[in-house]
C-alpha cells in the first residue's frame, strides 16, 4: 500500500496546560470545526455520566471534570492531518504529559488568559524543553472576567524564560471579548456571536477600530491602539530568521508578505528561537480554527524533526535514524493501556513501515513479538489498520512482552531508541482486596494497572507482609482504585498515605566480610571488600567492579551486584531503601568448591548491612513545591501556617487579583493540607504541589518517623 498522507502533511501535536486551561475544551472544538464530530459537550455536563467529551470518556474522568489519561485523536485540516493528544494538567498525572511529549513533534501550550502561568505549566514546559518540543502558546479563556493578555505574555517571558511572540492581539476582553487582531494579515477578525457555528468578519485594522466595535474599557482600547508597535515586533522578528528578507526590508524597504512572514514564523518556532502566542476563548468558540492555522504553518512535521537518538545498553547516545519510510522499521511503545479489546500498546513509528502479520523485535527486552491486529485510536474507538509507517500513532493489539519505553525494531537493523525518564512516585499506601475470596483477581488487576502506568510502583512491606502501592498523589492514588473498580470489577481497600522516606548514609568506609560455613561435607565460601561512598541526592545506586587478577571471579561479580541489590532495598534505620550511593568491589578471595554465585550474595548482603550500620546513616524525605494561590487577606495566616509545617517560603507572586506564595514543605507536613487551608481562607484559597527533592529529615522528627515504624511492625 502506497503513503496515504504525505509526510509533511502530518502534524503530531499534544495539548499541554495547567489543569482546568482548557485543553479537552479546545480539542472537543477541534473535533467539531474540523468536522471529526457533529455536537460538542461541554466539561461541566457530564457529571451525571450520561454524556462525555470524546477525550475524556472515562468515568472518573467525566465524574470529576478533569483528564486522567491521555488521549489521541485525530483530524484533517487544510489537508494536513493533526493527530493531537489531549492531555491532564493535574499534576498527579504528569506521567501522561511525560510520554506524550517524548513521541510527538510539537505542542499547544495553553494558559488560563486570568491565571497566566501556573505550577503545572511551568513544569510542563520544562518536560518540552527536555524533549526539545517547539511550541506555540495559547491565552485562552480571554471571556474570564480578569483575563489579561498582557500580563499572560509577561509571565511567559519572567516565569518560562521563554522569548513569547504575540502573533494575535486580542480585541476586547471579558464580556466584550470579540475576537482579535492577526498580526501576520493585519485583518481584525471579529466574531458575532458566541454560538458554535458564529462566523467571524475580517475587518481591517484602522485607528478607529475600537469605536467601531464598542470596545470602552480603557486598557483594551490601549492595546488595540498598540497594535503597529507589536506588528513591527512581529516583522523585525521574522526578520531575524530570513536574511534575503531582511537585506529587501532594509535597502528597498519591501515590507514582508503574510505568507514570508509565515515561514520565517514557522522557521523560528522549530529551532525554538520564539514562541508563537494567539489568543482566544475556547469555550465562546472564539478563535479555534486559528490555533488549528497555526497547527498547520507553524509546528512541525515528522520530516522536520531532527532524526531519533538512537542508544546504547547504558543509554548512552550512539546514532541515530530518519523519520523515512525507506529506512528500517523502529517505533517507540509510549503507553499501554488494558480495555475491552486486552492490552493495547500505543507506538510511535519513527522509520520504515510495520505491516500486520510481521514479526519485530522488541530490542530493549530481546524478545520477538508478532503483529496482530494494528488498530488507529480515535480517544477509545478502535479503527483496523493495515499498516503504520514513519511518523503513525497507532496502538498494536495484545503485545506480550512490551512495556512502556520499550523500542520496537527490524530484527535485521535492530537499534534501541532514546528511552524515557519517569517521576519517582513519593506516596504510598497499602491496599488489599475489599473481598477475601478476591484476592488472586485483586491482584492481578493491580498488576495490569500498574503495568499500564509507569508512576505506579507496587511493592511488599518487608516486615508487615502489605502490598503497598506507590503513586504520584493521593489523587493519582484514588483514582486508581477507583479504576480497578470499573475497568476490572474488583474493589479495594487504602490504607492512610504513608511519606516513601529514603536512607543513604553520610560517610565513605571500606568493608570487608567473609562468608563462611561447614555444613556436613560441603562447604560455603565468599569473601568481599566493598568501598561504600555516598553520592549526591537523586543519583540513586552505582555499582562498580574494581576487582583485579580474579580475586573475585567474573562469573561472580553479578551476583555482588544482584546482593546488595537486594540488600539496599532494606535499610538499616527503618527498612526504606537506601539510595544515592557507590560500592565499589575492590578485592575479594573465593574457593574452589565452596564458592558460588549463592554465597557471594550472601556476602554482599551482610557486607551492606555492616557497612550502613557505621557509614552514619540518616532518613531522607520528599519536600515538595508547594505553591498556594490565596486572595490577600489571608496572606498572612497562609504563610504562618507554611511555616508551622516546616516550610520555607520561595517566592510570593500576583496571581491576578490574588497572591501565589510558593514554598518548599516536606511531603509528610501536606497531609490534610486542603482542609485546613479551606478552613483559614472561607474557601478562598487552593494549591498545587509536586515532588522536588529529598533531603535530609531533622533528627528529632526522624527518630519519631523510626519509632513508628517499628511499632507498626511490632503490631503487624
Ligand atoms: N470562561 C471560559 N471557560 C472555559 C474556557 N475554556 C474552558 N473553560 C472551562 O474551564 C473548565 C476546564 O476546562 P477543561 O477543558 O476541562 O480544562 P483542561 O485543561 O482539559 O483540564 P484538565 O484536563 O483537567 O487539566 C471547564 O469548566 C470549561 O468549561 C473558556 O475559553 N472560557
Ligand atoms: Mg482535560
Amino acid at each position: 500500500m502506497p503513503r496515504v498522507t504525505p509526510l509533511s502533511d502530518i502534524r503530531n501535536i499534544g495539548i499541554i496546560a495547567h489543569v482546568d486551561a482548557g485543553k479537552t475544551t479546545t480539542t472537543e472544538r477541534i473535533l467539531y470545526y474540523t468536522g471529526r464530530k457533529h455536537t460538542i459537550i461541554d466539561i461541566h455536563d457530564t457529571k451525571d455520566l450520561k454524556t462525555s467529551t470524546t477525550t475524556d470518556y472515562l468515568e472518573q474522568e467525566q465524574k470529576r471534570g478533569i483528564t486522567i489519561q491521555s488521549a489521541a485523536v485525530s483530524a484533517f485540516w487544510r489537508d494536513k492531518k493533526i493527530n493531537l493528544i489531549d492531555t491532564p494538567g493535574h499534576v498527579d498525572f504528569t506521567i501522561e504529559v511525560n510520554r506524550s511529549l517524548r513521541v510527538l513533534d510539537g505542542a499547544v501550550v495553553v494558559f488560563d488568559g486570568v491565571a497566566g502561568v501556573e505550577p503545572q505549566s511551568e513544569t510542563n514546559w520544562r518536560l518540552a524543553d527536555n524533549y526539545g518540543v517547539p511550541r506555540i502558546c495559547y491565552v485562552n479563556k480571554m471571556d474570564r472576567s480578569g483575563s489579561n493578555f498582557l500580563r499572560c505574555v509577561d509571565m511567559i517571558k519572567k516565569r518560562l524564560g521563554a522569548r513569547p511572540l504575540p502573533i494575535q492581539i486580542p480585541i476586547g476582553s471579558e464580556d466584550n471579548f470579540k475576537g482579535m487582531v492577526d498580526l501576520v494579515e493585519m485583518k481584525a477578525l471579529v466574531w458575532e456571536s458566541d454560538d458554535k457555528d458564529a462566523e467571524w468578519q475580517v475587518l481591517d485594522v484602522t485607528p478607529d477600530l475600537a469605536d467601531k466595535l464598542g470596545i470602552t474599557v480603557p486598557s483594551d482600547r490601549a492595546l488595540l491602539a498598540d497594535v503597529p508597535k507589536y506588528r513591527t515586533e512581529l516583522v523585525d522578528t521574522c526578520l531575524e530568521q530570513d536574511d534575503a528578507a531582511m537585506e529587501a526590508y532594509l535597502n528597498e524597504g519591501t515590507v514582508p508578505s503574510p505568507d514570508l512572514l509565515r515561514r520565517a514564523l514557522r522557521k523560528g518556532t522549530l529551532n525554538s528561537a520564539f514562541t508563537p502566542v494567539l489568543c482566544g476563548s475556547s469555550y465562546k468558540n472564539k478563535g479555534v480554527q486559528q490555533v488549528l492555522d497555526a497547527v498547520v504553518d507553524l509546528l512541525p512535521a515528522p520530516t522536520d524533526v531532527a532524526s531519533i537518538k538512537t542508544v546504547d545498553a547504558d543509554g548512552e547516545p550512539i546514532g541515530e535514524r530518519l523519520c523515512s519510510d525507506d529506512e528500517p522499521f523502529s517505533a517507540l511503545a509510549f503507553k499501554v493501556i488494558n480495555d475491552a479489546y486486552g492490552a493495547l500498546t500505543f507506538i510511535r513509528v519513527y522509520s520504515g513501515v510495520l505491516t500486520k502479520g510481521a514479526s519485530v523485535q522488541n530490542s530493549t527486552r530481546g524478545k520477538r513479538e508478532k503483529i496482530g491486529r494494528m488498530v488507529e485510536m480515535f480517544a477509545k474507538e478502535a479503527n483496523p489498520v493495515e499498516e503504520a509507517r514513519a511518523g503513525d500513532i497507532i496502538a498494536l493489539v495484545s503485545l506480550t512482552d512490551t512495556e512502556t519505553g520499550d523500542t520496537l525494531c527490524d530484527a535485521a537493523n535492530p537499534v534501541v531508541l532514546e528511552r524515557m525518564r519517569f517521576p519517582d512516585p513519593v506516596i504510598s499506601v497499602s491496599v488489599k482486596s475489599k473481598n477475601k475470596a478476591e484476592q488472586e483477581k485483586f491482584g492481578s488487576a493491580l498488576g495490569k494497572m500498574v503495568r499500564a502506568d509507569p508512576s505506579l510502583h507496587l511493592e511488599t512491606d518487608r516486615e508487615t507482609g502489605q502490598t503497598i502501592l506507590r503513586g504520584m498523589g493521593e489523587l493519582h492514588l484514588e483514582v486508581t482504585l477507583d479504576r480497578m473498580r470499573t475497568e476490572f470489577g474488583v474493589e479495594g481497600i487504602m490504607g492512610e498515605p504513608q511519606v516513601a522516606y529514603r536512607e543513604t548514609f553520610t560517610k565513605k568506609l571500606t568493608e570487608q566480610y567473609i562468608h563462611k560455613k561447614q555444613t556436613g561435607g560441603s562447604g560455603q565460601f565468599a569473601e568481599v571488600w566493598i568501598v561504600f561512598e555516598p553520592l549526591e541526592r537523586s543519583a540513586g545506586f552505582e555499582f562498580v567492579d574494581e576487582t583485579v587478577g580474579g580475586s573475585v571471579p567474573r562469573e561472580f561479580v553479578p551476583s555482588v551486584e544482584k546482593g546488595l541489590k537486594i540488600q539496599k532495598e532494606d535499610g538499616v534505620l527503618a527498612h526504606y531503601p537506601t539510595v544515592d550511593f557507590r560500592a565499589t568491589l575492590i578485592d575479594g578471595s573465593y574457593h574452589d568448591v565452596d564458592s558460588n554465585a549463592l554465597t557471594f550474595e550472601i556476602a554482599a548482603k551482610a557486607c551492606f548491612r555492616e557497612a550502613i550500620r557505621k557509614a552514619g546513616p540518616i532518613l531522607l524525605e520528599p519536600v515538595m513545591k508547594v505553591e498556594t494561590v490565596t486572595p490577600g487577606d489571608y496572606l498572612g495566616d497562609v504563610i504562618g501556617d507554611i511555616n508551622r509545617r516546616r516550610g520555607s517560603i520561595l517566592d510570593q507572586l500576583e496571581r491576578g487579583t490574588n497572591i501565589a506564595v510558593v514554598a518548599h514543605v516536606p511531603l509528610s507536613e501536606m497531609f490534610g493540607y486542603i482542609g485546613h487551608l479551606r478552613g483559614m481562607t472561607s474557601g478562598r484559597a487552593s494549591y498545587t504541589m509536586e515532588f522536588s527533592h529529598y533531603e535530609p529529615v531533622p533528627r528529632n522528627v526522624a527518630e519519631e518517623v523510626i519509632a513508628e515504624k517499628s511499632k507498626a511492625a511490632a503490631s503487624a
